[in-house]
């Protein structure tokens, strides 16, 4: 494909380029790259926010990158306007299964796959990391690693909100991700654009990277999986290099959209290692949007996937398949958080 925005691209830091206007038709400032002093948190979307909030007080505080972003993750999980846990979309059987993983800078890394009636998959996750030889824990085997590590187990039901959305959805049973609004909070309609009273869209991914006052870098995401995917159905969510690397001598990428297209690619190692080449954090986002472009140029118009990246230095970038990407800072300039949206290939 010929790459006709070669020469767009110019890496300025910390100038603002354009103020787009997104698919929901709010405004959110585009940088090619920010430069921001540490600590600071950064979280995939507008919802990123709650994400953030959770995290900050343990940065500010001079806390570790890795507290902050389970901190972060918890925040999520326990907000049912995120929509990343139990009160989310579920699958197509009607079952909310939850995807997390959490990492450190050093390469310590824990995950959770196809978890059921748990609401902090990211400590348990955490605990994967922490207490066992292994690296992901998947289904009822995670799950009663979960028990045994005294997490209680939920009901399992779904809200009123998303089982409505899912029986609407049983009467075409159609799986069919739109671009931005493939995950919103139950209760409003996937076949619509929606809004929250604010105008944000909501999505059931939280992705988060800090990097806290000593320059340690973690990383964390946590979702219930695209809506209505199939039982059993694993995303790039849990999966260490797909939707989350940290590597402390370069920086932390994660990743929101369509998981089978980032797992492909091997989306967020993808981006450390162009990073690790001398790439800036957009440029490394852009590369590995550009390899799930070329695999398929008329599939990839028609859905999502973003990625942000941090890079030890301090710099931020981000780039998406199409508009409407955005993501949130938090640091002291930022210290209520800032949304910002990703440049994108179409
Ligand atoms: C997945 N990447 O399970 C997730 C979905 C997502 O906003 O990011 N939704 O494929």
């Amino acid at each position: 494909m010929i790459d006709r925005r070669k020469f767009l691209h110019i890496p300025l830091l910390g100038v603002s380029l354009v103020s787009a206007r997104n698919f929901f038709g709010q405004t959110f400032e585009t940088r090619s790259a920010l430069k921001v002093k540490r600590p600071v948190v950064v979280s995939t979307w507008d919802s990123g926010i709650t994400a953030n909030n959770g995290a900050w007080p343990i940065l500010q505080n001079g806390g570790r990158a890795l507290d902050a972003v389970e901190a972060a993750g918890r925040a999520s999980e326990d907000e049912p306007s995120c929509c990343v846990g139990l009160a989310a979309w579920p699958d197509r059987d009607g079952k909310v299964t939850l995807d997390a993983c959490i990492m450190d800078g050093n390469g310590d890394c824990g995950g959770v796959s196809f978890l059921e009636r748990i609401k902090h998959p990211v400590s348990v996750a955490r605990k994967v990391m922490e207490k066992t030889p292994h690296v992901l824990l998947s289904g009822s085997g995670a799950q009663e690693f979960e028990v045994a590590n005294g997490f209680p187990l939920e009901l399992g039901e779904l809200s009123d909100d998303a089982e409505k959305e899912w029986k609407e959805w049983l009467k075409k049973s159609e799986y069919k991700p739109k671009a931005n609004i493939e995950n919103l909070k139950p209760g409003l309609s996937q076949f619509r654009p929606a809004f929250f009273d604010d105008g944000t869209a909501n999505h059931d991914t939280m992705g988060t990277v800090a990097m806290d006052a000593g320059g340690r870098l973690s990383g964390m995401v946590t979702t219930s999986g695209m809506a209505f995917k199939m039982r059993g159905r694993v995303g790039d969510s849990p999966i260490v290099g797909a939707g989350l690397f940290v590597d402390n001598e370069v920086g932390a990428a994660t990743s929101s959209g369509v998981g089978e297209e980032v797992i492909r690619i091997c989306g967020t190692h993808t981006i450390i290692e162009q990073m690790r080449t001398g790439r800036s954090p957009e440029q490394a986002c852009r590369e590995a949007i550009r390899r799930i472009v070329k695999r398929d140029p008329a599939k990839a118009k028609e859905m999502q996937v973003g990625f942000v990246a941090l890079s030890r230095t301090g710099i931020i970038g981000a780039f998406s398949l199409v508009k409407g990407f955005t993501f949130s800072v938090t640091n002291a300039q930022y210290p209520k958080g800032k949304i910002f949206e990703a440049n994108s290939w179409f």
